[in-house]
């Protein structure tokens, strides 16, 4: 089956999109970057899913980053079992939730404090609140090509100059939500400089990915990350790391652990659910004091903390947290890159990647972009066609160009040289 031959996918695509916009649950899922009809997957186990035909594809998406352990791990499996068994939500705090903020606290040493939620969003939107709230101020400051959630002060792209507020990049975001939100270039200290001296009395805060996946994969140079640290201090903003996609990924303590920088608060989700809706955000006690009930910063949230799906999220970190998972990890994710990149240079097609414990970038383009507006150099054109042609070979990567990639511990030598021969057809049909 290729992908572009009628399939039940397309019988099921056009079922979806009689009673769901666009035939999906979130937008990117809908395949509009790459073109052609989406997979709808039925099951998934370790390293692999099968789609409506029956097709086994290896999984180079994760859930976008919830299945490091590799789908369906019994262990997992086992926990939601016997968690479900004894109900599913009670409305009522629980010890499995205590047991997590612990576990968080633990392995994220600049987490004192810390409260669930279900979602990415809400972790990113409840710590902004948390930051405005905690200092008085209203201002922000985000990085194009950085997404943190739908909150609406987030869903705002840069204004026409460095001092000007942003636009609404969604419809719906009224114009007096944007007008509070900053939006910078990613790994551009300087102009951190420039706008806190003019304007840092009235920042709340400053949220950044440390390691950005939201425009493809990224890193942030150490000199970026060091000024808003040295800058939020200094005019007293609130510095918070959205580690949803970088944390327990990109190491077990996320890219503050690997670049030894602390946040004031921290957002985090997808592995702590380990495929089920846990989040969080968290950070220094004296911050989080400001949450209701005991402080005036209101959140809440019927399924926060959800026993079943906290058992999950406790599994899949009891097992991240074995000596020599993230090397094991790293080493099969850099095999993967370092696999891709001699197959292009063999076929002779520009193309280079990047790999951070279990997360990856693949870039067609002769170097490895450094910012955003390299990044958008990459040619989206020939990723599609590649995208396909993996697809093809059963090889199923993000449906964009411009999202990075997610390796589990499942993923093993042989399922990495699976992937190489997939590749090698795939790059002749750019050659
Ligand atoms: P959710 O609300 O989707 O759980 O998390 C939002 C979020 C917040 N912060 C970061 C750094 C994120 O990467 C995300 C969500 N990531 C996308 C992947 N590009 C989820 C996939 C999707 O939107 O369907």
């Amino acid at each position: 089956m290729t992908s572009t031959s009628h399939s039940k996918n397309d019988t099921l695509f056009a079922r979806a999109q009689l009673t769901t916009p666009g035939g999906v649950n979130s937008p990117v899922r809908a395949f509009r970057s790459v073109g052609g009809t989406p997979r709808f997957i039925t099951r998934a186990e370790g390293p692999y899913f099968w789609d409506a035909d029956g097709k086994r594809y290896i999984d180079y998406i994760g859930s976008w980053g919830p299945a490091i352990v590799g789908h369906a791990h019994p262990d997992v499996v086992k926990a939601v079992q016997d968690a479900a068994a004894r109900g599913l939500s009670f409305g009522a705090p629980t010890e499995g939730e205590i047991d997590m903020a612990e576990a968080i606290c633990r392995i994220v040493p600049s987490v004192e404090q810390v409260r669930l939620v279900s979602s990415g969003t809400e972790a990113t939107m409840s710590a902004l609140r948390l930051a405005r709230g905690a200092t008085g101020r209203d201002t922000i400051i985000k990085f194009e090509g950085c997404y943190h959630g739908h909150a609406d002060s987030l869903l705002v792209k840069a204004g026409s100059g460095l001092l000007t507020f942003g636009n609404p990049t969604s419809a719906g975001v009224p114009e007096d939500f944007a007008k509070h939100t900053l939006v910078l270039d990613y790994n551009k200290p300087e102009q951190l400089e420039e706008v806190f001296r003019s304007k840092g009395d009235t920042i709340a805060c400053v949220i950044v990915e440390p390691v950005a996946g939201n425009m493809n994969l990224l890193r942030a140079t150490p000199e970026f990350l060091q000024t808003m640290r040295r800058l939020c201090t200094q005019y007293g903003a609130i510095l918070i790391f959205d580690e949803v996609m970088s944390g327990f990924r990109v190491a077990l303590g996320g890219a503050q652990a690997l670049y030894d920088i602390q946040p004031d608060l921290t957002a985090l989700g997808k592995v702590i659910g380990g495929g089920l809706p846990v989040a969080a955000f968290g950070g220094r006690a004296d911050i989080m004091q400001h949450m209701a009930p005991i402080g005036g910063v209101y959140q809440a949230g019927t399924l926060s903390g959800n026993p079943v799906a906290v058992a999950a999220g406790m599994a899949t970190l009891k097992i991240i947290e074995q000596p020599g998972f993230y090397e094991a990890l790293s080493t099969h994710t850099s095999k993967l890159v370092a696999g891709l990149s001699a197959e292009a240079k063999a076929a002779g097609v520009d193309f280079c990647g990047d790999a951070i414990g279990g997360m990856f970038g693949l870039y067609f383009a002769p170097e490895l972009p450094v910012d955003y507006a390299t990044m958008m150099k990459c040619d989206k054109t020939r990723f599609n066609t590649f995208f396909h042609a993996m697809l093809d070979e059963g090889v199923y990567l993000a449906p964009s160009a411009f999202e990075a990639g997610f390796v589990s511990a499942q993923h093993d030598d042989a399922i990495i040289e699976a992937t190489m021969a997939a590749a090698r057809k795939a790059f002749a049909t750019l050659a």
